[in-house]
């Protein structure tokens, strides 16, 4: 059974990953087995990133690159090859978001946010996957969301993205799947990171619609998508192929209720 969700001697590259789900989802795979290598913006994020690792007991090769930027990219993968190997497992996680009307939205805001969390797997996944091809096996996981499959005012731009991700991610598999390639998608409900504080701190009104729209009755947690990601990442969903995980406490089961009536 373990050896179902050992990854010894896999090559691990999770984008974005110096906090959030993105450091829960490196941690774990470190710890079963995968040589991690984590990759952000910024050094000093990635200098206590390193130390959560060491104090973990694990490993971690780190890397700076601009998830966006094609040649960064091609300069990041090639020093990862050198210096770890071939990337086994791409996590695209690395994502913004930018809450604002459409009327008020910039185009130029709306393209970043597009360049970063629709764009950019595409070419992470492009750089790595003829390494996979040649290999005849490899995992990418693309961090999706709720508004994969919903709208929500403000958020247009990261719908419009994660919605395309979803997409993009069922056209990898009809291209890569005949090279035992699994391509798949997690799709977080609202988990408690950096990127959802400020609709949630502060008893922020959006706490109440996430209560209500989620059976579960609690924000996740990072790790709460690490577990999905370990299933993706492992041996155990071969066959699990163009699938979006959707890791939500069942908030795509939910219309919603009065507050109370679930009380009875
Ligand atoms: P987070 O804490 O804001 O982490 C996002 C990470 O992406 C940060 O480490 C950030 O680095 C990095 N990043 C941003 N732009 C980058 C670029 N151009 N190149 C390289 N790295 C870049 O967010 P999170 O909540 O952990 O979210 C992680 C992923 O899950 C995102 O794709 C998000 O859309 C998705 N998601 C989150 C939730 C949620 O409720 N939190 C739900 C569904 C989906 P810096 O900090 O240095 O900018
Ligand atoms: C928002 C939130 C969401 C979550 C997540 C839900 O403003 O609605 O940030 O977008 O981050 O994507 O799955």
């Amino acid at each position: 059974m373990k050896e179902l969700f050992d990854l010894t001697g896999k090559v691990a590259l999770v984008t974005g990953d110096t906090h959030g789900i993105g450091l829960a989802i490196g941690l774990l795979l470190g710890k079963a087995g995968a040589r991690v290598c984590v990759n952000d913006l910024n050094e000093d994020k990635l200098r206590s990133c390193r130390e959560i690792f060491s104090k973990e007991g694990l490993d971690v090769f780190t890397i700076i690159f601009d998830v966006t930027c094609e040649e960064d990219v091609d300069k990041g993968i090639s020093l990862i090859e050198k210096e770890v190997g071939q990337v086994d497992i791409l996590v695209n996680n690395a994502g913004i978001i930018k809450r604002i009307p459409i009327l008020e939205m910039a185009v130029s805001d709306y393209k970043q946010v597009l360049d970063v969390d629709l764009v950019a797997p595409l070419i992470l996944s492009k750089r790595v996957v003829p390494g996979m091809i040649e290999k005849r096996c490899g995992k990418i996981i693309n961090m999706c969301s709720m508004m994969s499959e919903y709208g929500r005012n403000t958020v247009s731009a990261y719908a419009s993205a994660k919605g395309g991700l979803k997409m993009l991610t069922r056209n990898m598999t009809c291209e890569w799947a005949k090279y035992n390639i699994q391509i798949n998608g997690i799709g977080p409900g609202y988990i408690a990171t950096s990127q959802t504080a400020p609709i949630r701190e502060n008893g922020h009104p959006f706490n109440d619609l996430v209560m209500t729209r989620t059976p579960a009755g609690r924000w996740g947690e990072p790790e709460d998508i690490a577990n999905a990601a370990l299933f993706l990442a492992s041996k155990a969903s071969n066959f699990v192929n163009g699938h979006i995980l959707y890791v939500d406490g069942g908030i795509l089961a939910n219309f919603g209720y009065v507050k109370g009536e679930n009380d009875l």
